[in-house]
């Protein structure tokens, strides 16, 4: 039988911990930790990102793949999810966050704290660890490299923009707005959930040229705009116990999705209610704010919103040149967050 994506965790944690060692002779409990790090914060998510490598590589090539491809493509998925988990370990710390994946943020961990800020940094440089262990001879090598250099540095814009718009202690609503939000999500979120797993099948594929990968980006990062608006719903109306992390948005002063549709439609009396109670953690400032946006039907906006995305970003797949890229790789990557509730 055919190896699963998850099949090949094992294989790519012995190959980190098994080279420590030669780190001369690196204490056990050196070892230890980062073994314990990295299960912990890399696998256990949805895998989207990680899995839609091989299946973006299946809809490109429309042949059987051989079983180098089909592990390389897996191989890339998991450094998506070792890129994803250093993203997450820093942004619940920077966020005040309490669970992800239903169990304490790394962070969290008695014994761990602000060693986490240094996790995140051992996370990072085991992505280059891999894709040099498998990678190296391709004559691709430098591309995908310079590929995840790119794609970081885009992520950490993004966050940049999300924090410094979120000030602590500091709730000013004019330095919200639709154009920014819009911004902010495409850099932290679009770009390495969604054009990262297809720009790395591509390149496997050989279609790296400008124009395939901007068809490509045309389309993602639009979808990877609503994968957030969707996180920004689930993080005041999802259920914990679904989505496996407490929402903090409304307490962290989050530019979100949803504060942006209030402010579009309230009245100036709502918008000094919103003044007064967003951006602070106390529950009963909390539960205003939830009252607000259920006043202004925020709930019902966003359901609008979902199926004009839909049909939008469906449009756009419909117009693609499929000799260009295979409409099939965006449309099932749509399908499978499509009214997602997790
Ligand atoms: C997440 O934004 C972005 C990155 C790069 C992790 P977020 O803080 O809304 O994510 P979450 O809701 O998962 O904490
Ligand atoms: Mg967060
Ligand atoms: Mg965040
Ligand atoms: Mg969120």
């Amino acid at each position: 039988m055919e190896a699963k994506f998850e099949d090949y965790w094992e294989e790519l944690r012995n190959e980190i911990i098994s080279e420590l060692p030669s780190y001369g002779n690196m204490p056990q409990e050196g070892i230890d930790w980062i073994e314990r790090c990295i299960n912990y914060t890399v696998p256990g998510g949805k895998m989207n990102r990680g899995k839609s490598v091989l299946v973006s590589l299946q809809c490109i090539l429309k042949r059987e793949l051989t079983e180098d491809e089909i592990k390389k493509a897996n191989i890339l998925g998991w450094a998506i999810e070792w890129l994803q988990a250093l993203f997450l370990v820093s942004d619940d710390i920077m966020d005040a966050s309490i669970t992800r994946r239903g169990q304490p943020c790394w962070y969290k961990n008695e014994d761990v704290g602000l060693i986490a800020i240094n996790d995140t940094l051992i996370l990072e440089s085991c992505i280059y660890k891999l894709l040099k262990k498998y990678f190296r001879s391709e004559k691709y090598y430098i591309d995908i490299v310079e590929l995840f250099h790119e794609i970081s540095y885009t992520t950490e814009l993004g966050q940049l923009i999300d924090l410094i718009t979120a000030p602590e202690n500091k709730v000013n609503l004019d330095k919200f707005s639709m154009d920014k939000y819009i911004w902010i999500v495409r850099y932290k979120t679009a770009f390495y959930s969604f054009y990262l797993p297809v720009a790395l099948a591509m390149i496997m594929a050989g279609i790296d040229n400008e124009q395939s990968l901007k068809v490509a980006k045309d389309i993602l990062i639009p979808l990877g705009e609503y994968f957030q608006v969707q996180d920004d719903y689930l993080d005041c109306y999802g259920d914990p116990k679904f989505i496996g992390k407490i929402g903090t948005d409304i307490q962290d002063n989050k530019c979100s999705w949803l504060v942006n549709q209030a402010l579009k439609i309230c009245t100036p009396e709502q918008r000094e209610i919103l003044n007064e109670n967003y951006g602070q953690n106390d529950p009963v400032k909390i539960q205003k704010v939830k009252d607000l946006y259920k006043e202004l039907k925020i709930e019902e906006l966003y359901k609008q919103y979902e199926e004009e995305s839909y049909q939008r970003i469906s449009d756009m797949i419909s117009k693609v040149d499929p000799n260009v890229v295979s409409p099939d790789v965006f449309t099932k990557f749509m399908n499978r967050i499509y009214k997602r509730t997790k």
